[in-house]
């Protein structure tokens, strides 16, 4: 496996990417003006985005991680959602900003959000980097987006493929050859 050959073209460069987290986070900051969110990184794809989004946000905030698994190795969802790290942090009564890298069929996210719902907190809001609108299987409110994309498989800036890729410091397009497609 050679790192950037396997990447058919790049859809978003590193300077692309800084540009527009850094507009969220002044986005984000300013919705939450007063307030002290608690940032629910989505592990293990959004942590990339999570320390820059994080730095971009001139806001007391904390920080926490969830991961479920949907995907295993492959390249779709399989819409089954199983719980593989919790929070730490106690979400009642905080305003609770999900991070996610990609939004694509819905089905493990909206299981995710449902559950965090249960615990109360004051308010929930969806921040992703990456929709694929057109492959969305379950309605999801997303109150931030970084970028709508076409479905193509796309790996770096943390989004894997069978675990690799995620050090991509740009987001490219993964040659389908790489993964039998
Ligand atoms: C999940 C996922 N992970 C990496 N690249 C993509 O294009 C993806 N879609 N959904």
């Amino acid at each position: 496996m050679e790192l950037h050959s396997d990447v058919e073209s790049v859809l978003f460069t590193e300077e692309q990417l800084k540009t527009r987290v850094k507009e969220m986070g002044a986005e984000i900051r300013r919705d939450y003006a007063g307030k002290e969110p608690v940032l629910v990184s989505i592990l293990r794809g959004s942590f990339m985005f999570t320390a820059d989004l994080m730095r971009a946000l001139d806001l007391p905030c904390k920080v926490d991680f969830m991961a479920a698994s949907s995907y295993g190795s492959g390249t779709s969802s399989s819409g089954q959602v199983k719980l593989i790290k919790d929070l730490v942090e106690d979400i009642e009564g905080k305003d609770v900003l999900v991070l996610e890298d990609i939004l694509d069929s819905g089905n493990t996210l909206s299981s995710l959000l449902e559950l965090l719902k249960e615990r109360k907190p004051a308010s929930i809001k969806l921040c992703v980097l990456l929709d694929k609108p057109e492959r969305r299987e379950k309605p999801v409110a997303v109150h931030y987006t970084g970028f709508s994309i076409p479905d193509a498989f796309v790996v770096g800036y943390g989004l894997d493929y069978d675990e690799k890729y995620r050090n991509l410091p740009y987001i490219g397009i993964l040659k389908p050859s790489v993964y039998g497609g």
